[in-house]
């Protein structure tokens, strides 16, 4: 087997798993509009480790931007060890995210909010066999998301995908649930666009740093396209918000710093001054937007929706630069696929 060939075959399949995704959300979808969190919940709450955590930081801020409920996101490990700085009263609807279904401070976090009686679980998982699966009220499995490699891609999108329709339904958005079907064919518009400029980039040794930076409900995935490059080629990089960026880290860039823009559409032109700011400072960047950019998805799809579509770009970089280091991304070093505590 040589480096990386299930991680690729992952990030490449993403478009295929999206479907299969949106045929579950879509057979699901009366019990998704039953559970009417506006209605019924004071607050939602996400939660999930390291890419799924950084996936419930996405899923909370388009949550609340389309339903105007209160979201928030945690980290496992807070919810069931800092409970009283996480919960506030009032019925929750909690959302737990994990691509194994067995993490456990995920599991522990659920039955701390069940015991507590701070409201009702949902689950999304890919393995209907794990123990999430069976604790919520509810639960959503996504077979589709299923990878051999450590380090989330397919899993991380179909999730983090369902999440979207999830935020749709309970807006009563049918119109975005419903174009949520011309997103497998975005992505694969996508995969192939990038393919000459990721496999340029990946490699290139003469960057040995990257930032990544997103607003609203992309910066939950410029964590999680930061922690991708990590993971599987062992780079420094780091996450901001797109203006934060100006308040301290923009002193670290270099000629050898890649800062990638998660651009948006209603903040376009802000976040383009951010990046231009960079490229005064001889750093390097890449934007990705809708149109105008490097990198363009010309999707045609609404903002609140298209956002998976940054994530095959970053991943891909990633594997790029693995490999061109002799490493192996399918088994990123230090990593297990599921962190299990005694
Ligand atoms: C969560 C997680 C992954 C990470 C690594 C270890 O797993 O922290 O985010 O990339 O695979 O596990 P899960 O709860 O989503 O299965």
């Amino acid at each position: 087997m040589e480096n990386g060939q299930f991680t690729q075959q992952e990030i490449f399949s993403q478009p295929e798993a999206w479907a299969a995704a949106l045929k579950v959300m879509y057979e699901t979808r009366q019990n998704m509009l039953d559970l009417e969190p506006t209605r019924r919940y004071r607050q939602v709450l996400f939660t999930g480790c390291g890419s799924t955590y950084y996936l419930s930081l996405a899923a909370a801020s388009l949550t609340q931007e389309l339903t105007g409920l209160p979201a928030r996101a945690f980290p496992s490990s807070e919810l069931w060890l800092y409970p009283r700085s996480s919960y506030v009263d009032g019925k929750s609807l909690l959302v737990a995210v994990s691509r194994s279904g067995e993490t456990t401070e995920t599991l522990r976090a659920c039955e701390a909010f069940l015991a507590d009686k701070h409201g009702d679980l949902l689950t999304l998982t890919c393995y209907n066999d794990m123990p999430l699966a069976k604790m919520g009220q509810l639960s959503l499995v996504f077979p589709s998301g299923k990878e051999q490699s450590v380090a989330q891609t397919r899993a991380f999108s179909t999730l983090y995908l369902a999440t979207v329709a999830l935020a749709s339904l309970w807006a009563g958005r049918a119109d975005l649930f419903s174009s949520l079907a011309r997103l497998p064919a975005a992505g694969q518009k996508v995969l192939e666009q990038v393919v000459p400029l990721t496999a340029e980039l990946g490699p290139d040794s003469a960057i040995d740093r990257f930032y990544w930076l997103g607003s609203g409900p992309r910066y939950g995935l410029a964590c999680e396209l930061s922690l991708k490059m990590k993971e599987m080629s062992l780079s420094h990089s780091e996450p901001f918000h797109f203006l934060e960026f100006r308040h301290g880290p923009k002193s670290m860039v270099t000629k050898s710093s890649l800062v990638v823009g998660l651009q948006s559409s209603v903040n376009g032109s802000r976040e383009a001054e951010v990046l231009a700011d960079v490229k005064n400072l001889g750093g390097r960047v890449l934007d990705m937007a809708e149109a105008g950019s490097t990198v363009r998805f010309e999707s045609c799809l609404d903002e609140a929706i298209r956002n998976v579509l940054y994530l095959p770009v970053g991943q891909l970089i990633a594997l790029k630069r693995s490999i061109s280091k002799g490493l192996n991304p399918d088994r990123p070093t230090n990593l297990d696929n599921v962190v299990k505590l005694s």
